[in-house]
């Protein structure tokens, strides 16, 4: 059953329906993960692969960003989720010319996302020329010359936009942003913008800096941990392993999540004889099934919790602390009073005894605390405060900026937090320009550009006209999907730098490039010698990556090597860069990102230390680079997202089996659902009062300033979801999440805090 609009994807086979799992991790997955990398690679080259992922001298897996130990390293330091991103870059199956020649862009349309990622690697330069429905060759000169011309016919330098997803390394990021900024704009949006943009904003203005402050020693210190918005055994499954380590060591895990996910309940290790026979340690001695978005409330019942204590003599709040570097207690706790219980218990669904039990808790020992987080936080509306509750709770313990407690946003893709390191920003701060311009004597543009909302809206009211993608889905990983469809087929040109076809090479301006690029795996041979990259993980260690495998293609080109070739023939060189000596040696990039950015000195080095090296962290020594130098609380109100009558709160949510938008299957193990992505789970009760049986078919409606965006055919799945709410697979779901429904704040859309009907299909 294809459909034929922009977020076609289906299942030919018969949905496959089990309990889900109460653990996650052993043996299946360590049996998956081999099947996956050798059943696309072979044998020799699959193997090759993972004895070097995450290895010191090795790279740095493309899956997520959490970080490897310092020291002690396993034989096989990867996920099954990390096999399978490996799997999918280091595929022996390849696109030509001849496939292009074969299918049009009408025919690939009509294949599932999943059909997508199976046909294999891009391995050459092609062209969708102005009228055709086919891509064709074309050499790389003539691709960056084309690029060029498009780029300066434009009226403005801020009519393009030059994207960047989370893959993308150091060198790449840094020669980027330098070429777009001498192009004369500050439009480089990012998937952070998507994604943790909510946390940067948070934190930037609670501690004055927008990344994490702990490290793996922290987590395995800490006393608590809660893991809030987040499922690690799907998206950070190395993370269980941390987790596991720290409650060896006697931490409490505390999980906040409006689904029960079998990461969280217990864990059974895939490198210990226990976890192999299938032995699970118990991660969480509290689960917490909130309500969604009822996640202000929940933090602000704990600080109400303490306050009362407090206020009956107990010594809970870190006095020296509070005075010595931190601002705005007096309004945070007026604030914490004008909470009434009956609100935030509503808001958040939770008992007060149990919220008293995780108040208790976390005062145990040290108060040693960690809190987790990801995108089950980012993503609403009111993100950015619930964040900032996050710091408000850290900051009444004194828990940032000690041994075994900080803040710990888990980031997503392997490189994020090292592409906004390297400027791949809208609106970097001052300092950063006034750097960029005495080392390259121009003048870099100070005007804030466009994030990726803003990009969508720019380009669909004709105001931005060339779209560049650095790695990346756009058109899927963005909201709206018509809506930004519509956007980017009014472009005169789309590019895509990408290493795997995906749905933004089938939705294009009115010329389209793509340009296959060398994957983390693949060996930089460079036209100098072997050339290594570098990337930041979550814990803000740098390290070199060195890919090893032969690529698939000899017409495929380095990110620096493809972004050297468009600058050349957009911007030329100048009198402080020469971009193809850039490309020849990243040593020479390095170099220059040591004259720019803080923390990189003597960074080519240090980036050939093993293990890398740690970016300085204000935070974590309890320095604030606030405006007022100060730590600050946040005394905003508890605003929890309420939807009409028989409506429902959708969340948009990852399946086991996908890497965002790239679909490896149709399965999705730990929560019990096989062959099948078009899936709505539903509280049994809701399913009840709507007259739907188990996996009926049904419309779904999402409402927006009375406006609504429909999404059909989705199978109702009764779950354990909180009354109310419903979850649904992204991109699949991605239709019915309104351009303009944003975080306060950071922009960010509200992937987890969608209002929606359902009704039988049609
Ligand atoms: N294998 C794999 N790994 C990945 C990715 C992938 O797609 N596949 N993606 C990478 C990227 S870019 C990112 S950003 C991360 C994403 O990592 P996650 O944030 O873990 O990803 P999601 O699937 O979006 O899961 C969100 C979780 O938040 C919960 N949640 C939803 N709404 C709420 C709420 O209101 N309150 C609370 N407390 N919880 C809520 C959901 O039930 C779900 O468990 O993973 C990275 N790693
Ligand atoms: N509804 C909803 N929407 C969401 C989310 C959600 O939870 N719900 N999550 C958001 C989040 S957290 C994120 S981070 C974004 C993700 O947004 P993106 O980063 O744009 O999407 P990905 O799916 O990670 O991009 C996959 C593509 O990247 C290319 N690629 C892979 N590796 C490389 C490489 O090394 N170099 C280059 N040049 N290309 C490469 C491949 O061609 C592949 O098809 O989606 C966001 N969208
Ligand atoms: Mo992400």
């Amino acid at each position: 059953m294809a459909t034929n609009d922009e977020t076609t994807f289906e299942s030919e086979d018969q949905l496959d329906l089990s309990p889900p799992k109460k653990w996650a991790t052993g043996l299946p997955a360590v049996g998956s993960s081999l099947q996956h990398v050798i059943g696309q690679a072979g044998l020799i080259r699959g193997t090759k692969a993972l004895l070097k992922v995450n290895q010191q001298r090795g790279f740095d897996c493309p899956s997520c960003a959490w970080p490897d130990p310092d020291d002690h390293r396993a034989k096989a330091e990867f996920c099954e989720n990390g096999a399978k991103a490996i799997a999918s870059e280091t595929t022996k199956r390849k696109i030509t010319a001849e496939f292009f020649q074969e299918h049009s862009l009408s025919d690939l349309l009509e294949q599932s996302d999943a059909w997508h990622e199976a046909q294999g690697r891009l391995c050459e330069p092609v062209i969708k020329r102005a009228g055709s429905d086919h891509y064709e060759p074309i050499s790389w000169e003539e691709s960056f010359t084309l690029i060029a011309k498009e780029l300066k016919a434009l009226d403005d330098p801020n009519e393009g936009i030059f994207y960047t997803s989370g893959r993308t390394s150091n060198e790449a990021a840094f020669l980027y942003q330098l070429m777009v900024r001498h192009f004369g704009t500050n439009n480089l949006p990012d998937c952070s913008n998507m994604c943790h943009e909510s946390s940067g904003a948070a934190m930037n203005a609670a501690v004055g800096i927008g990344k994490g402050t702990v490290s793996l020693d922290d987590i395995h210190a800490a006393d608590t941990i809660i893991s809030i918005g987040q499922n690690p055994g799907t998206n950070h499954p190395r993370m269980l392993s941390s987790l596991e380590q720290a409650v060896e060591n006697g931490a409490k895990i505390i999980a906040v999540n409006p689904l029960k996910e079998a990461g969280l309940l217990a864990f059974a290790h895939p490198q210990k004889v226990s976890g192999l026979l299938g032995k699970a340690t118990p991660l969480t001695s509290q689960y917490l099934q909130i309500k969604p978005n009822g996640d202000h409330a929940l933090l602000r019942a704990i600080a109400k919790t303490w306050k009362e204590w407090e206020d009956e003599g107990e010594s809970i709040f870190d006095h020296d602390f509070i005075q010595k570097h931190t601002a705005g207690i007096e309004d945070y706790l007026r604030a914490v009073e004008a909470s009434t219980w009956p609100q935030l218990l509503e808001d958040c669904g939770i008992l007060r005894e149990e919220i008293e039990t995780l108040a208790r808790t976390i005062l145990r020992g040290q108060k040693r605390l960690i809190t987790c987080w990801a995108m089950g936080l980012t993503q609403h509306k009111n993100a950015v405060v619930t964040i900032r509750e996050i710091c408000n709770l850290h900051l009444l313990i004194g828990a940032v900026g000690r041994e075994g407690a900080g803040l710990c946003p888990v980031r997503g893709h392997s490189n994020v937090q090292g592409d906004r390191t390297m400027g791949i920003y809208e609106k970097m701060p001052p300092p950063f320009h006034d750097k960029l311009d005495e080392v390259f004597e121009f003048k870099s543009p100070r005007a804030s550009g466009h994030d990726t909302v803003m990009a969508i809206q720019a380009m669909h009211r004709g105001d931005a006209k060339v779209f560049l993608g650095m790695g990346g889905n756009f058109l899927q990983a963005s909201p709206d999907t018509s809506f930004t469809a519509e956007a980017l087929r009014k472009c005169r040109l789309t590019c895509q730098v990408s290493t795997k076809l995906n749905r933004s090479h089938l939705i294009t301006g009115e010329t389209a490039l793509i340009l296959p690029c060398l994957g983390r795996s693949d060996v930089d041979l460079g036209t100098s010698g072997p050339q290594f990259i570098t990337c930041e993980n979550s814990m803000g260690i740098v390290q070199a990556s060195r890919g090893s495998l032969e690529p698939i293609s000899d017409q495929l080109k380095s990110e620096p090597a493809i972004i050297a070739g468009i600058a050349s023939a957009l911007i030329g060189d100048t009198p402080t860069i020469s971009w193809k000596k850039l490309a020849e040696n990243y040593d020479e990039i390095r170099s220059l990102i040591e004259k720019v950015i803080p923390g990189f000195d003597d960074f080519n080095s240090k980036a050939r230390q093993d293990g890398g090296f740690y970016l300085p962290n204000g935070a974590k020594k309890r320095t604030w680079k606030t405006q007022n130098a100060k730590a600050n609380f946040s005394p905003s109100p508890v605003e929890t997202l309420k939807v009409a009558k028989d409506h429902l709160i959708l969340q948009t949510l990852r399946s086991h089996d996908q890497y965002n938008t790239t679909v490896y299957g149709m399965d999705d193990r730990y929560r019990g659902i096989g062959h099948a992505r078009r899936i709505i789970f539903l509280n049994p009760q809701d399913m009840k009062a709507h007259g739907l049986k188990p996996t009926q078919s049904v419309d779904i409606t999402s409402h927006w300033k009375g406006d609504q965006r429909h999404a059909k055919n989705f199978q109702a799945i009764p779950y354990d979801i909180p009354q109310g709410s419903a979850a649904a697979y992204f991109p699949e779901a991605n239709a019915l999440v309104p351009v303009d429904s944003t975080a306060d704040t950071s922009n960010t859309p509200t992937s987890k805090g969608i209002e929606i009907s359902i009704s039988p299909a049609e």
